[in-house]
Parts: structure tokens; C-alpha cells; sequence
């Protein structure tokens, strides 16, 4: 099977992740790296030994010789690097969030779709194995018909010292985190007809908000309650675990701290430990998001063999974006806000 080969844009924080990823990841491998900031690129291309090195992204396009593109810069720069991918129709991954508006995600796909190639967000929390063993769990049928659910991320976490751009935009927690535990209800509980949201900045160092509260009417008549904190100070730090309260029919499903999965039937009570692994390259408490980054690459990998669309597809990532917009409308207006208004 031939070996797909990829270039990897942006070389900072979180690529390092992608970087031993790619490394895990069978069928594929980087054979180039970009990044403007010269530090960066040979930072990275030092420590995983990829000689073919640029500080511009359209001189990677233009010299070629890769299979795909991986965007792991920030936000502002997704839709130009993607739309340039898309010129080159190159099959393009692009980091988390999509874009800083509807208006430029909405361009980022349409530009992929009509140059007729794949674009996948790299929307990593659903690929997180607790997060799947939950899934597995609802659909076995266990807790019966799901009506209520509950995604919750609550922290104190540092996460300012390792990302610093964190707490200099106006948008932060819904923008950065609260997309995932957005995705993850969607991804547990289906699409979503109207979002209520409030938010709240506690730290004052911090230009956006760090509380965010989310109530979302799915459109399978299940109500979900997403809420992201990093001004939560517990007695056991629990970053960057996702808990889960799933409430069904015939039972509960509890995804509790310290990766405890719990599922209570009319036949007891079950608990598993659904700890992620330990990935020889990670480093807890990211193992979690690290062992998802390894998961949805090779995710990747297996739908461009097989010529299908990834999960988190940048048409299906439009979706998610949605409840991002939807969330931050409500919260300004203090009212609900139908999806549609940004979907249709
Ligand atoms: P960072 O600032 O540390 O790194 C971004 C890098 O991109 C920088 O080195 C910068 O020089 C480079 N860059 C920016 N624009 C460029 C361009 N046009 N051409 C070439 N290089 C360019 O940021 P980070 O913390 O690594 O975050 C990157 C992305 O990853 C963000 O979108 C962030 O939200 C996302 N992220 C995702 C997860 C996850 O679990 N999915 C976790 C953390 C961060
Ligand atoms: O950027 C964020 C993400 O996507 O996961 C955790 C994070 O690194 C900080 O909130």
C-alpha cells in the first residue's frame, strides 16, 4: 500500500503532538514542514529529522511532492492556507477552530468541495477513547432511549503559560474548548436545533470569557447541558478530562474523574476503567488529547485510501462551528438562538 506523504504547516505548541502522531500513524509520513517562524521550523525539523524546511507556504505548494497538507497554525491563517491547499487540490487537515467566522468556514469548504478535495477539522475530543467507550456503551442500548445529557469540561489549568494567544483574544472558552464539548454532543446526542448560552470572565487577566454554561434542544428531542470552565479550582485537578452525564430510559451513564466509566442497568451497575493509553511519546495529564491526535490522523489516513469523507469533515465541522456562533449570539442577546441562522 503506497504511502500517503504529508506537509506539515505550522510547527508550534500543539504540532508537536501531530509531529509524533504522524510518526504512529501507519500508511502515512511528513516529509516537509513550514512554519514563517524560522526557530519553530527548526525546532521541529531537528527533533524529527525532516529535512525539506520552509518559511513560506506557497513556496511548500509550489515545490509539491506530498499527498495532503496539515494546518496546525492558529486561527486567522486557516482560510488562506486551506483555500491555497484547495488551489493546489491537495487533500487538507485543518486545525480546530475552523475559522473565525461562519463566513470563512463556509468559504473554506465550499473552496475544498469545488476543487474536489477532502478537507478534515482536526476536532480530536470525539476520537478521545472514554469519550468513544461511552458512545459504545449508549448504543449497545444499555441506558434505553436517551432524553438528557450533560458534557462538562470544569478546570484551573494553566493553560495561558503553553498557549499565550489564549488570553488575548475577545473569544475565548466556547472558541477554544467549549467547540469540543460542543462536538462531543453532537456527537453523542445528534444535530441541534437551538442553542441558550450564558457566558462569564472571572479571571481579570484574561481579555474573553472563561465560564461558559450551554443548553442545546438536539433535534431527537434530548436536552444536553455543555459547560466549560477554567476558573474551576477542584481538589484534584481534573484537565483535560471531559465528563459525561448521559440519563436513558432504562439506566444512567456516568463518565466520571479519573477516566472511571460507569453504566447503570436493570442489571446493576457496571464500572470500567477507560483510562487512555500511555502513548511512549505523551506526557500525562495531555495523554488523553494526545492518544485522540494519533486516533483521528490515522482516521485520516484510512478515509483517504478508501476515498471517504473523515467524521469530522469540514462540511460536517460547519455543524459544530455553528453551535460555537449560536452560543456566543445567545449569550450577547440573552435569548435562544435557532442553529439555522448560521447553517442556512
Ligand atoms: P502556536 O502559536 O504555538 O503555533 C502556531 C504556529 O503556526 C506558530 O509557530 C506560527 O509561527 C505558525 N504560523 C502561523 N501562521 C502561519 C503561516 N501562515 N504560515 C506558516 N506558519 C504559520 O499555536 P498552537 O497552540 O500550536 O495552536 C495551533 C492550533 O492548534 C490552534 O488552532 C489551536 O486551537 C489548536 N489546538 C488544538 C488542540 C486540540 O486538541 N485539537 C490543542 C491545542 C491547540
Ligand atoms: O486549545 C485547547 C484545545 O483544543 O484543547 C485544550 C487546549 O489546549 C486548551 O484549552
Amino acid at each position: 500500500m503506497a504511502i500517503q506523504k504529508g506537509a506539515l504547516i505550522g510547527c508550534g505548541f500543539f504540532a508537536v503532538n501531530q509531529m509524533h502522531g504522524w510518526r504512529d500513524t501507519e500508511g502515512a509520513r511528513i516529509v516537509a514542514i513550514c512554519d514563517r517562524d524560522p526557530a519553530r521550523l527548526r525546532a521541529v525539523g531537528d527533533e524529527f529529522g525532516i529535512t525539506r524546511r520552509y518559511t513560506s507556504a506557497e513556496d511548500l505548494f509550489a515545490d509539491g511532492g506530498f499527498d495532503f497538507a496539515d494546518i496546525a497554525t492558529t486561527v486567522r491563517s486557516h482560510r488562506p492556507l486551506v483555500e491555497l491547499a484547495a488551489r493546489y487540490g491537495i487533500p487538507t487537515i485543518c486545525q480546530k477552530p475552523i475559522a473565525p467566522t461562519m463566513e470563512d468556514a463556509k468559504a473554506m469548504v465550499a473552496a475544498c468541495a469545488e476543487a474536489g478535495v477532502p478537507l478534515m477539522v482536526h476536532e480530536n475530543f470525539r476520537w478521545q477513547s472514554p469519550i468513544r467507550a461511552a458512545k459504545a456503551a449508549i448504543d449497545s442500548g444499555a441506558i434505553g432511549e436517551v432524553f438528557w445529557g450533560r458534557v462538562s469540561f470544569r478546570s484551573a489549568y494553566d493553560v495561558y503559560s503553553g498557549q499565550p494567544y489564549l488570553a488575548t483574544g475577545k473569544r475565548f472558552i466556547i472558541e477554544d474548548l467549549g467547540i469540543h464539548a460542543l462536538d462531543i454532543a453532537r456527537y453523542l446526542f445528534g444535530d441541534v436545533a437551538s442553542v441558550t448560552a450564558r457566558t462569564r470572565r472571572v479571571n481579570p487577566r484574561i481579555v474573553g470569557e472563561d465560564v461558559a454554561t450551554m443548553m442545546l434542544d438536539h433535534r431527537r428531542g434530548i436536552t444536553s447541558v455543555v459547560d466549560c470552565s477554567y476558573a474551576t479550582r477542584l481538589p484534584v485537578e481534573p484537565f483535560p478530562e471531559t465528563l459525561l452525564e448521559v440519563d436513558g430510559s432504562k439506566g444512567t451513564l456516568r463518565l466520571s474523574q479519573g477516566y472511571r466509566l460507569h453504566v447503570h442497568s436493570r442489571d446493576g451497575t457496571e464500572v470500567t476503567d477507560v483510562e487512555p493509553r500511555l502513548l511512549p511519546w505523551a506526557s500525562p495529564p495531555w495523554h488523553n488529547i494526545q492518544e485522540s491526535v494519533s486516533l483521528i490522523q490515522q482516521h485520516w489516513v484510512d478515509c483517504l485510501r478508501a476515498g471517504r469523507e473523515p467524521d469530522t469533515s469540514g462540511r460536517d465541522n460547519l455543524k459544530t462551528f455553528a453551535l460555537v456562533e449560536a452560543s456566543y449570539r445567545s449569550a450577547a442577546k440573552g435569548k435562544t438562538v435557532p442553529v439555522e441562522e448560521f447553517l442556512g
